[in-house]
């Protein structure tokens, strides 16, 4: 019996059509991406158990109608799911040299259509995988590439800083993996991704089309902190996620007004000054190497500010413009 890597054909829901690389078992395809680390999709059919579900299989490797319906043969969800999870391989591959969550070349495996109108994703470091629940009427899946990213993040944090999911390291976990889903949707730069400093804007969570978070100025959501505070570490993990996120937009972007592929920011500093940018791409290599280096469990926010520092400092030098945008990004967001 042949067994091969083929490419099929995925018509998503929120990427538009994607290349998927799927594996030839007989005369039956499988959703199983044997080029990155054997990647498998599985539908849960509305189920809620712990079990893996359903492998997805296919006649002719073409995948998903994109647009979502609410039958447990729904395809669409799935396409979702294993290009977030192929772009998200990638990107940490390309970006950072890591394979993998564990870095260890394996992947973990996504399972979609949990429960019913399940409104959320998530990351689960027991069977190592993601799971993606459909949304309001099953028909809004929350698998958008920034969503899918975020929720992988969860496990790269886990297997590297452990940063712990309460108080201010849980802020700083959840800023993690909003800043890194946000790494995935700009990597990837398809036309339906081409990247924004938004989280969640494509799955409508809200019912009016408004984000779940903006990275510019957290407070727009009406919950999230633009700057520290002592009780910050007292919000929800994401709420007090706000500070980091506004840190690594500031880095990136610098403050003040600014368009960047058709989407206005205007970010606020909480000091007065004006900070200058450095660039998305450093302003990654910054986090990823302080999350992978210096950042522990207990990491709070003023450890935080030491810890990409010191990535700076490893990366670029001391005396570097990088070196003093960190310094200035964190003063901005009142962390001193
Ligand atoms: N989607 C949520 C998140 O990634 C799930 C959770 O509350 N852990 O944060
Ligand atoms: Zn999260
Ligand atoms: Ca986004």
């Amino acid at each position: 019996e042949y067994q091969g890597i083929e490419t099929g054909t995925g018509k998503s829901l929120y990427s538009g059509t994607v290349t998927l690389n799927t594996t030839l078992s007989g005369s039956t395809y499988q959703l199983t991406d044997g080029t990155r680390g054997g990647h498998k999709t599985y539908n849960k059919a509305h189920g809620t158990s712990s079990s893996a579900g359903t492998l997805f299989t296919d006649a002719d490797d073409t995948w998903g109608t994109g647009s979502a319906s609410s039958s447990t043969a729904d395809q669409t969800a799935a396409v979702d799911a294993a290009y977030g999870a192929q772009v998200t391989w990638d990107f940490y591959k390309n970006t950072f040299g890591r394979s993998g969550i564990k870095n260890n070349g394996v992947a973990a495996y996504s399972r979609v259509h949990y429960g019913n109108q399940y409104v959320n994703a998530f990351w689960d470091d027991s069977c190592f995988c993601m799971t993606y629940g459909d949304g309001s009427g099953n028909t809004h899946p929350l698998t958008s590439l920034d969503v899918a990213g975020h929720e992988m993040s969860h496990g790269v944090t886990s297997n590297t800083a452990g940063l712990n999911y309460s108080g201010e390291s849980g802020g700083l976990n959840e800023a993690t993996s909003d800043i890194f889903g946000t790494g995935v949707e700009f990597y990837a730069a398809n036309s339906s991704d081409v990247g924004d400093y938004l989280i969640g804007e494509k799955i409508n969570i809200n019912g009016d089309g408004t984000p779940l978070r903006y990275m510019d100025k957290p407070s727009k959501d009406g919950g999230s902190a633009d700057s520290w505070s002592s009780g910050v570490g007292n919000l929800d993990v994401h709420y007090s996620s706000g500070v980091a996120n506004h840190f690594f937009y500031l880095l990136s972007e610098g403050s003040g007004a600014k368009t960047i592929n058709g989407v206005s920011y205007n970010s606020p500093t909480s000091n007065g000054t004006t900070v200058t940018g450095i660039g998305r791409a450093k302003a990654l290599q910054i986090w990823y190497k302080a999350l992978t280096t210096y950042m522990t469990s207990t990491t709070k926010y003023s450890g935080a500010r030491t810890a990409t520092l010191s990535a700076a400092s490893a990366l670029y030098g001391s005396t570097s413009t990088e070196y003093k945008t960190v310094a200035a990004a964190w003063s901005a967001v009142n962390v001193n």
